[in-house]
């Protein structure tokens, strides 16, 4: 059985989003309103069949997939770009590779009880974010 990641997290820290965000190109104005957000995650879960919403004051953003299919993911709200994304089980880890213009991005999920952690990669800059369950 795999593990199971349905629920709701609430952000409690985020590490060099900033980082992130100017790898991604995103530009000023939006960095500094988007570095100050407390996003929410909202997992759905269904065997390998996967809803990951994450919830903010200012944009949201959701993503379904399927374990190890590529599926073509527009990242709208974030940097507006298309990636061939596939997301893979490593033990219990979520691994996504999201091929597309910019290098070396993906993400990883992993849980530790009722905390969920999260890297956002992107070039050369990582972001690590941890959440806690609230439901
Ligand atoms: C990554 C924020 C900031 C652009 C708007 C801020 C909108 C978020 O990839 C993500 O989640 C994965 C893993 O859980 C599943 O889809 C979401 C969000 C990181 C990067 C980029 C700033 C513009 C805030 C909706």
């Amino acid at each position: 059985m795999p593990a199971n990641y349905s629920g709701t997290w609430d952000i409690v820290d985020n590490e060099n989003i900033e980082g992130y965000m100017v790898a991604l190109g995103i530009d000023f104005a939006t960095r500094k309103i988007a570095g100050m957000l407390k996003p929410q995650k909202i997992f759905e879960q269904d065997g390998d069949s996967f809803t990951i919403k994450t919830l903010t004051t200012f944009r949201n953003y959701s993503t379904s997939f399927k374990i190890g299919e590529e599926f073509e993911e527009i990242t709208k709200g974030l940097d507006n770009r298309k990636c061939k994304s596939t997301v893979n089980w490593e033990n219990d880890k979520l691994v996504c590779v999201q091929k597309g213009e910019k290098k070396n991005r993906g993400w990883t999920h992993w849980m530790e009880g009722d905390t969920l952690y999260l890297e956002l990669k992107c070039e050369d800059q990582i972001c690590k974010q941890t959440y806690k369950r609230t439901a």
